[in-house]
């Protein structure tokens, strides 16, 4: 019997481009003429049939599909998905998971294909050519799955490698026309690194929400099936298997929409829920729980009717592939609510998981070791968990950073045993207190490799879970993680920071690499010292009524601060847009979503502020005319960043209309025009904000090049490394690796990096340390590092508490700053400073000495670029 599936509409017009060619999956080989080790996939009016047997999982009937449709795109005449176990075809594609495909058993069976390099593993596949490999069919590139994503991982790399990016849809990545192509290829693709890689769509009242219930998905006026079908397919095309569904209360709750859970399972991707959606319960919904009828949401006082939601979820639910978080917190991301001590919370959650887990043996019929449930110590968990809670060993932790980017924590060596393993939560975007960052993604690559490094390497290999937002403008952070997740080994600090360049030229072509890595060095180094939604401060986050705005603080006066700043952006932007206009006309909006819309409002944003700044300053100085003139720059930018969203919302005849606005959020005023002052009839005249000769400049201070130091290795065997792609002038010093034994932070003779200082006049120096704000690797551990001139030794040691104010300060500028007093021996005629390891891992991205003449600024005059990166 021959089912056929009809290919899906051709939706992307064809583009001839002669530019470059996807590298990306190397495994499958394409080529666009004859070859006898390939298969014909399409040309001169004939395709290949992409075959699966019938009894094969929805999820590969669902890929061939794409595939067959991605070559539709690409400029197959007849391309089919053909759901038979007797093809007809020349040529084919034969894809069968191993056990649920007869094709692909028969063919093994009769010694044509050899699957035990797949056969039991996880979510791999293996792709060879195969002659004659069932009546019917000369030649096909045959791919034998472990698993129903494997076999349709497999399907998809063909899409990927003949020139469809997974990112097609979602940021209008082009599709290239081909005449012909063949394909072929012998390859097994490795287990991935972690074993559940997913992202949450989180705080989509800004974007995603408005531009599905608006525009995408009007007819349900919410984000349901059909956005979670594209969803659900992009994260298949990335080889990633999981997703964190929408949950705030703009947006109906996942299972408010039946066909979503159905959509997700057609596309293989398993259902995890955030930290606060215990056993798939969205409590801010009132859809799931209203406390009107419902009562408290107090598990001390209305268990009964708490486990009667989880019951009814379990009942929908339980029969897919989801991941469960156990145990509770309060309504949404809220603590409990019961008053009692956190020790009487321990027991309380302790009962809660087992209660639980008898639900969820009892719904699935699995033993419960086999069931992937996580905890979740977020916010006030950690401190239960610290309290003692007794976590069941198969549980999966899901360790969390701080929710800008610092791990709080990560597996100690007992942790390390657990059955259940470890995974991460890691934010790109975070809605909340003490400050959101919700509009474009502006973490460094490096920054997400170095710390998802230190969890990886402490065994968190189980659960990846990526908070992105509304997806867009997320791609480039998005895609950067998923490769990790798939292959971690793949990268170490510096393929991390040239990834994204890389990844961009892929798409645009390689004549742009060095232009991307600049674009992208300078936007990364500039939003670490304060990202653009941070532009607004002060924002007090137990300040209700937030009383107006504060300037910034990057000094127009000292070391050039604001004005380097401003025009390190302006150069980045400028940069943007003639790549921009160089590339071909159907490459720009999928430029503009990626990198040009990020960089180009990141820039505004710092303008607008900068401006406002300025025109206070310059009014403060009697300079009337130039601050009006600062003013309009103000007004420019703040409707510079309109033209961009509506740019971005008009793309595509409207395609992405609701997607861009600027969320207003939790706790951030950077939404707003920043006041400034114009003064009638004093006209206006040019500023100048070009850089002064003595850039740099520094009189009785001097800041340390960081890469000028003299390693020596010591006693205790730690490496010491430049790590560039993150710091404040885009690298910093990294004092041995996270997982290594910790050393002696005081001892002299350990590994230490040794800077050469000239000879001082004054009697003491003061030795400002900047480094980055790690928290302690685990219980234990501290983040100590032994900073010496000559012989005296004192010591760096950041101790803090999460929501502190110097914790604000020190995630709102990446940063954290400890000063040191040495005295001097004015009888040298040089003098050592030395940064000696304690604890591993520790990076320091600024030192300034100063004997008297340091000014204020905000981060300090820049160090003498040396690195190669900046251009
Ligand atoms: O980033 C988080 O994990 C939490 O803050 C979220 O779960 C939560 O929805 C937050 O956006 C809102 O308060």
């Amino acid at each position: 019997m021959l089912h056929r599936i009809s290919s899906p509409k051709r939706i992307i017009a064809w583009i001839i481009l002669i530019c470059c060619a996807m590298t990306v999956n190397a495994q499958v080989e394409v080529s666009h003429s004859k070859n006898n080790r390939m298969i014909k996939l399409f040309g001169n009016g004939e395709s290949a049939a992409v075959v699966v047997s019938p009894e094969d999982f929805i999820t590969v009937k669902k890929a061939a599909q794409l595939l067959a449709g991605d070559m539709t795109a690409t400029g197959a005449e007849n391309a089919e998905a053909v759901i038979t176990d007797s093809p007809e075809s020349r040529h084919a594609v034969i894809a069968g998971t191993i056990g649920h495909s007869r094709l692909i058993d028969d063919m093994a069976r009769r010694g044509k294909l050899d699957t035990n390099a797949v056969a039991g593993g996880y979510e791999q596949y293996m792709l060879s050519v195969i002659e004659n490999p069932v009546d019917g069919v000369e030649k096909a590139l045959v791919i034998a799955g472990s698993d129903r994503r494997g076999t349709a991982y497999g399907l998809l790399s063909i899409s990927e490698s003949i020139g469809v990016s997974p990112w097609y849809w979602w940021a209008d990545i082009p599709v290239k026309e081909q005449k012909e192509v063949w394909v072929g290829g012998n390859y097994v693709s490795q287990m991935p690194s972690i074993k559940y890689r997913g992202f949450f769509i989180n705080d989509e009242d800004w974007g995603l929400k408005p531009w599905s219930s608006h525009n995408y998905e009007r007819e349900l006026g919410d984000i349901g099936p059909k956005t979670y079908a594209r969803v659900c397919e992009l994260l298949l095309r990335l080889q990633a298997n999981m997703l964190a569904p929408a949950m705030h209360t703009c947006t109906g709750a996942f299972y408010s929409h039946p066909e979503s859970k159905l959509v997700a399972d057609t596309f293989g991707i398993i259902i995890t829920t955030s930290h606060c959606e215990p056993l798939l319960l969205n409590n801010a919904a009132l859809s799931e729980w209203d406390s009107r009828h419902d009562g408290n949401w107090d598990y001390l006082t209305n268990s009964k009717t708490i486990r009667g939601k989880w019951e009814n979820r379990l009942n929908e639910a339980a029969s897919f592939e989801n991941i469960y978080t156990m145990a509770m917190r309060g309504v949404h991301d809220a603590g409990l609510v019961n008053e009692i001590p956190a020790d009487k919370k321990a027991t309380l959650l302790q009962q809660v998981i087992s209660d639980q887990r008898d639900m969820l043996a009892r719904h699935t019929g699995k033993p419960i070791t086999e069931i992937p449930q996580i905890f979740v110590p977020y916010k006030e968990t950690m401190d239960i968990y610290e309290y003692g809670l007794k976590v069941p060993d198969d549980i999966t932790i899901v360790w969390v950073d701080d929710n800008y980017g610092y791990f709080k924590k990560v597996s100690n060596e007992n942790e390390r045993k657990r059955s259940g393993g470890a995974g991460v939560y890691y934010h790109l975007s975070y809605l909340g207190a003490p400050h959101d960052y919700l509009w474009i993604c502006t973490t460094p690559p490096v920054l997400m490799y170095e710390e998802l490094k230190k969890a990886y390497d402490t065994g968190a290999d189980r659960y990846w879970l990526l908070n992105v937002g509304d997806i867009k403008p997320m791609e480039l952070g998005i895609q950067t993680f998923f490769e990790m997740a798939r292959d971690f080994n793949r990268f170490d600090a510096k393929t991390a920071n040239e990834h994204q360049a890389k990844y961009l030229s892929s798409v645009f072509g390689q004549r742009y690499e060095r232009d991307f890595k600049v674009i992208l060095d300078h936007y990364y180094r500039l939003a670490w010292s304060r990202k653009p939604e941070f532009m607004g401060f002060e924002c007090e986050w137990d300040d209700a009524a937030h009383t107006g705005l504060r300037d910034t603080e990057f000094s127009f006066d000292n070391y050039n601060e604001a004005q380097r700043r401003l025009a390190d952006y302006r150069m980045i932007s400028d940069m943007t847009d003639s790549v921009m206009h160089s590339l071909e006309p159907g490459y720009r909006e999928a430029f503009f979503e990626m990198l040009a819309f990020p960089v180009k409002s990141a820039y505004q944003m710092n303008r607008k502020f900068l401006m406002a700044q300025l025109n206070h300053e310059l009014l403060a100085s009697g300079d009337a005319a130039g601050a009006n003139r600062a003013a309009r720059e103000t007004d420019i930018a703040y409707d510079s960043i309109q033209t961009l969203m509506n740019e971005y919302n008009s793309l595509l005849d409207g395609k992405w209309r609701g997607m861009m606005s600027i969320p207003t959020g939790w706790c951030a005023l950077y939404q707003n025009k920043p006041a400034t002052t114009v003064t009638a009839g004093a006209g206006e005249k040019e500023l100048d904000i070009t850089l002064s000769d003595n850039a740099g400049f520094t009189d009785r201070c001097m800041v340390i090049d960081l890469t000028d130091y003299e390693f020596v290795a010591g006693a205790s065997e730690h490496n010491i490394n430049i790590v560039e792609g993150i710091g404040y002038d885009g690298h910093v010093i990294k004092l041995g690796e996270a997982t290594e034994p910790v050393a002696d932070a005081t001892d002299l003779s350990g590994a230490k990096a040794v800077y050469t200082l000239p000879a001082f006049v004054a009697d003491s120096i003061d030795v400002y340390v900047d480094a980055v704000p790690l928290w302690p690797l685990h219980d234990g551990r501290s983040t100590r590092i032994g900073v010496a001139v000559d012989d005296s030794v004192k010591v760096f040691e950041n101790i803090f508490k999460e929501y502190s104010r110097e914790w604000k300060d020190q995630v709102l500028r990446n940063g954290v700053v400890k000063h040191f007093r040495f005295a001097i021996d004015k009888s040298k005629t040089s003098h050592k400073l030395s940064l000696i390891c304690g604890d591993p891992g520790m990076m320091v991205q600024k030192i300034i000495v100063d004997w008297g003449g340091l000014k204020k600024s905000y981060i300090g005059p820049a160090a003498p670029v040396k690195t190669g990166v900046m251009s």
